[in-house]
């Protein structure tokens, strides 16, 4: 999975991917679920909580490891944070589309 993002992520945005632990610091979990998320990629040193407000899970790319992983940033940033989200497949079958 995170080796496919990689192929359309841009290198500097921040992508929010629905983690958060706003309701307890330190157990992230899953927003459509509220289940702990049980697969993590966080980069090295990560999750911080840097600032004592960081609670949003977000792939980041990061400069010194020139690979994208997983950070906790505020939920509210300047110039604004994208949402990553994920979709079933959608049948390219005209007739199903109908
Ligand atoms: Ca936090
Ligand atoms: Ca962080």
């Amino acid at each position: 999975m995170q080796a496919s993002l990689e192929t359309f992520l841009n290198d500097l945005p921040h992508y929010w991917i629905g983690l958060s632990d706003e309701a307890k610091e330190g157990t992230f979990v899953w927003q459509h679920s509220f289940e702990e998320a049980v697969y993590t990629n966080w980069a090295n040193g990560q999750p911080d909580n840097g600032g004592g407000d960081e609670n949003c899970g977000e792939v980041h790319f990061f400069w010194d490891e020139l690979q994208h992983s997983w950070n906790d940033e505020q939920c509210y940033m300047d110039g604004g944070v994208y949402a990553l989200c994920e979709k079933k497949n959608v049948p390219c079958d005209a007739e199903e589309l109908n």
